[in-house]
């Protein structure tokens, strides 16, 4: 099999589900997304003022109403969380809402294990700001997952993704 890499950035193709650079993600993945919408709007480091999201690129469960969604988000090596962040979607009246209820779970050694949460946070769903949650101690891990229950008929969406790392 022949590969080709591009030698020169100027022939590589724009990629619009290309996550860039300096994004702390290698890879994101997602249960379901809507196909206007991509899993690369939660680490593109863009982000909307307001939840409703119109101007800004998100992932979206569109098309699988009431139906449980997550999120993965791979680093690109193994690393220390400090603080996690989502900035939800939601559109009043419309069929993207904030989540019923959502947690967060850490690839630790290729296990899924629950991130336990420092003493005083919560799972929040407030408008127009990211969400942050803290674990309760130093968490190193190689993947973080959202999972996310949807409110009775509506879908999930999420604008970004904020992770912050422990030097
Ligand atoms: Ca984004």
């Amino acid at each position: 099999m022949t590969v080709w890499f591009p030698l020169r950035s100027d022939m590589a193709v724009y990629d619009p589900h290309a996550l860039p650079k300096e994004s702390v993600f290698k890879k994101l993945t997602a249960s379901h997304t809507a196909g206007e919408d991509t899993t690369t709007a939660v680490g593109d480091g863009q982000v909307d003022k307001w939840s409703s999201g119109n101007k800004a690129s998100r992932w979206t469960s569109r098309g699988q109403a009431g139906k449980a969604q997550w999120v993965i988000g791979r680093f690109h090596e193994t690393k220390n969380i400090r603080s996690v962040g989502v900035f939800w979607m939601d559109r009043w009246q419309g069929d993207v809402r904030f989540p019923k209820e959502w947690s967060l779970e850490v690839e630790q050694n290729g296990k899924w294990n629950p991130f336990e949460l420092y003493t005083t946070d919560r799972y929040d769903t407030r408008a127009n700001q990211y969400n942050v949650v803290h674990p309760a101690a130093p968490l190193k891990c190689d993947a973080v997952r959202i999972k996310m229950t949807p409110k009775e008929d509506t879908s999930v969406g999420i604008l970004e993704l904020q992770v912050a790392f422990e030097e």
